[in-house]
């Protein structure tokens, strides 16, 4: 397979004026009919006319009228073209049954849909399938189905027939069709200069119930994007479909969005409220792209971060304003440290914006939105608040209507504020995350920070440059109050120190608040000093930071030196989660432990080699001297904040069941059960149901709450794939891989389904010391599904690969017994591009 470089961009040798498509839909022989006007770019170089196509039966082809007989290549076709303009008109023949890669035109449940971002155009017809080449498209689309859609404004619509027209020119990757039996859940919005635009939620029937809030959360996003960025919507439609076989959460074709359902279906019966906030967050996520993917894309897939962590920053921004602003950053570098840590630390680092790759799908990583995202918020910390609207705005007006680059994003800010960006940049090319310690010098009312950063080498970035760290600092004086407020200090060297001076009584320093930036940060601080930031930090980050600092060296104390939990800490928490004054759902977070495969990587960062026994029984210790040592607290805490009236998805109230969810895990340990069996009899909603059935499955009960759930909501797939889930999250470790076996062998394993796929696999790679068991049955289970799911779903199996990315922290025998297993997936035949590309960078 050929890899593909960024140094190696050239512009493609035409311009389209317009594209025509015409679908004939069947669900084996679907024909597609285009008619593409062309010209040659006067910028371009090479003069080759490439159509990219793949699985295509070519029927006829045309230019000007006249038949052609192109010359196929790997990549799709060449031809011999006119010195001008010329008209390129082509039939194809596509099979949406037979697509079960989920990529370009496909059948869902009856309901045709398209996945086109990266590289799915190509399998609808013979087109130049990359984000530069722009064009205005026109679709008709036949075939006996009461819905038909595609990106744009409907022209016409008779039946068993849709014309429409996308005014905007897009690239092909933001195509999209769906057809079937739908129904629509209407709304509508009036953007602030007064265009009224249509808003649909097209679901299966049966689903109706289900798309309320996901209405709701678009509305929000318009508005919320008209007041915070000043964008306004620009069609007088928006239609999202929901489709239950998906390889990702959503995509956000033009005017058409196209959701996997478990991203927009919602109901209190059906969802908990983690899910409702996720959905919120999507749906922000692919509207917000109208304006930083769409209206303003991508020159090439290696700049895929500059709508992609732009999106994401605006989607957190949107969740901070909606929700508790401290409980989203708590949650995004949870998930930063859980996703994007071992990625950036592992055989798959890459920089935010990769320097190649053999298959696009695979950079839809981590470190590309969520890293990319980081680079966002430090960005604008660095340049304030203001100067970041303004160098935003300017971007929005010089790029409208074009293909960009990571240059043009970081030249809009270079000329709004004259800063020099060119260090700033390296976050952009290297890869790794930069270890950042920080000493203390403390003389006569003299704090001086001294920092040294150093990034880690990979094989991406062999040798890293120091980085652009914005600091964030407060000092906490030894009464808890706040002496110095927040600065943010701009470290720019390998080693730079930075003095606050005419201070009273030594302080202590309160470092990398908010998680400025995405580094492993080293502070010599005494245990009494963190707990004393987390009775008192003003920053509600570093507060709960030093809580999960404590709560790490207790694990690993006892991992290593098989210590007690330590006292201190639990009594620092105690105090934490009984404090009324605070927020439920920060206190709710203040009750979470590290997790088993973060500590994982602690310990392999300090030099030792986890075991995931062991692990694993600090862990249940320490939850147990937990609910031990909180026992007279945990049933006032579980009692106060159960959540009385009718339930709504809210901040408020889904922070109250946080709580008191955590409360019951602790109480679960001492009451055998009790309290969760009359939650899981009592419980109205899917919150307090799943959690309760989590807790009983934890002590061994849960057998009958299991069939009971079963018997209840068989027939809802969303919710089976949370009863798949929870099983095999919920197993023991030490029968984790027998809980997957018998899953699988279940009527209602669907296994060509993602979400069913990922819902027993993914959780199981997820169960640390259950995949990791020493037997290696974990792997070996794993590998077989890999194997069995690859020529069937590239993308979604490619994913799973990464389930093996950290082998290298682990045991010689652990290592072998993967390598084992990354070398049987590697010997088979026609194994697919992307999962090749996976596991030969992840073997090393
Ligand atoms: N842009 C899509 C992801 C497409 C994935 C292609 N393998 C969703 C999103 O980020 O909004
Ligand atoms: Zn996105």
């Amino acid at each position: 397979h050929q890899t593909i470089y960024l140094a190696d961009y050239t512009p493609y040798g035409f311009i389209i004026d317009s594209v025509a498509l015409q679908f004939d839909l069947d669900p084996h022989i679907t024909r597609v009919k285009s008619a593409i006007a062309f010209h040659p770019n006067p910028e371009a170089t090479d003069p080759t006319f490439l159509l990219n196509g793949e699985n295509l039966k070519l029927i006829s082809a045309k230019i000007d009228g006249k038949p052609v007989t192109p010359k196929f290549t790997a990549e799709g076709l060449t031809c011999d073209v006119p010195d001008g303009p010329f008209l390129w008109e082509a039939e194809v023949e596509i099979d949406p049954t037979g697509n079960t890669a989920l990529e370009g035109l496909y059948m869902s449940n009856g309901m045709y849909c398209t996945q086109c971002e990266a590289e799915g155009f190509r399998k609808i017809t013979y087109y130049p399938d990359r984000p530069d080449v722009m064009a205005v498209f026109t679709v008709t689309i036949n075939g006996p189905h009461p819905v038909l859609l595609s990106n744009g404004n409907p022209i016409s619509t008779d039946t068993h027939s849709a014309q429409w027209h996308d005014p905007w020119p897009k690239p092909a990757y933001l195509f999209a069709l769906v057809a079937g039996d739908l129904v629509a859940h209407p709304g509508s919005f009036t953007t602030k200069s007064g265009r009224d635009v249509a808003l649909n939620l097209y679901v299966r029937p049966g689903d109706e119930g289900k798309c309320a809030f996901g209405m709701q959360a678009l509305k929000d996003s318009m508005k919320w994007d008209e007041e915070v960025y000043g964008r306004e919507y620009d069609l007088d439609l928006f239609n999202i479909v929901a489709v239950d076989d998906f390889n990702m959460g959503a995509m956000e074709n033009k005017g058409l969005n196209v959701f996997n359902s478990s991203a927009v279906l919602a109901s209190p019966a059906t969802s908990t409220d983690m899910n409702f906030e996720r959905i919120e967050a999507i749906i922000a996520h692919e509207y917000f792209h109208n304006w930083t993917g769409n209206r303003i894309t991508c020159r090439d897939w290696f700049q895929l971060c500059l709508k992609e962590g732009l999106t994401v920053f605006r989607d957190s921004q949107f969740t901070s304003d909606m929700r508790s602003a401290p409980v989203k950053r708590i949650g995004d570098v949870i998930d930063l440290r859980a996703r994007q840590f071992p990625e950036d630390q592992g055989p798959l680092a890459h920089p935010v914006r990769p320097a190649s790759f053999q298959e696009i799908n695979n950079f839809y990583t981590a470190t590309v939105y969520e890293k990319g995202a980081e680079v966002i918020g430090m960005l604008k910390s660095l340049v304030g608040d203001q100067a970041y609207s303004d160098a935003v705005d300017l971007y929005f007006d010089r790029h409208d209507g074009q293909a960009c680059t990571i240059e043009d994003w970081l030249k809009v800010f270079e000329d709004t504020t004259s800063r020099d960006l060119t260090q700033f940049k390296r976050w952009y090319s290297q890869a790794g995350t930069p270890c950042l310690s920080v000493t203390e010098d403390w003389d006569h009312g003299k704090l001086t920070l001294n920092f040294k950063q150093h990034t880690p080498p990979s094989a991406a970035t062999p040798d890293p440059q120091p980085q652009v760290l914005p600091i964030a600092v407060g000092l906490i004086d030894q009464d808890g109050d706040e002496v110095e407020p927040t600065v943010v200090l701009e470290m720019t060297q390998a080693e730079q120190s930075f003095v606050f001076d005419n201070l009273g009584t030594r302080p202590i320093a309160s470092v990398l608040r908010g998680f400025s930036a995405p580094v492993v940060l080293t502070q010599d601080l005494s245990d009494a000093d963190r707990a004393h930031l987390l009775a008192h930090d003003t920053d509600p980050f570093n507060r709960w930071e030093q809580g999960r600092i404590l709560a790490r060296k207790s694990l690993i104390a006892m991992i290593l030196e098989g210590k007690n939990p330590n006292k201190d800490w639990l009594q620092g928490i105690r105090a934490v989660i009984g404090d009324e004054h605070l927020d439920p759902a920060y206190r709710a977070l203040m009750l979470g432990l590290p997790s088993q495969s973060e500590l994982a990587r602690a310990l392999a960062e300090d030099g030792h080699t986890p075991d995931p026994d062991i692990i694993y029984a600090a862990v249940e210790t320490t939850s147990d001297a937990m609910a031990k040592s909180y026992a007279n607290l945990v049933p006032t805490l579980y009692m106060r904040h159960t959540v009385t009236e009718a339930y709504q998805p809210n901040a408020a109230q889904s922070g109250k069941r946080a709580l008191a969810n955590a409360a019951l895990s602790l109480l679960t340990r001492t009451d055998g059960g009790t309290a969760a069996q009359k939650q899981y009899d009592a419980a109205d909603n899917m919150t307090q149901q799943l959690n309760a059935l989590a807790n009983l499955i934890r002590v061994g009960k849960g057998s009958t709450a299991l069939q009971v759930f079963e018997a209840q909501w068989r027939n809802d797939r969303l919710v089976m794939d949370k009863w798949f889930g929870l099983q095999v999250t919920e197993a023991d470790p030490e029968d984790a891989h027998e809980v997957v076996e018998t899953l699988t062998k279940h009527a209602d394993f669907n296994w060509k389904n993602p979400n069913r796929f990922r819902s027993v696999l993914g959780a199981f790679a997820a169960n640390h010391a259950g995949f990791h068991h020493a037997s290696g049955a974990g792997y070996r289970l794993l590998a077989d599904w890999l194997i069995k799911l690859d020529p069937v779903n590239p993308q979604t199996t490619a994913r799973m690969c990464s389930a093996f990315q950290t082998w290298k922290r682990y045991d010689a025998n652990r290592q072998d017994m993967i390598k084992t297993e990354l070398d049987r997936i590697l010997a088979q035949p026609k194994l697919s591009r992307d999962t090749k590309e996976m596991l030969t960078r992840i073997r090393g």
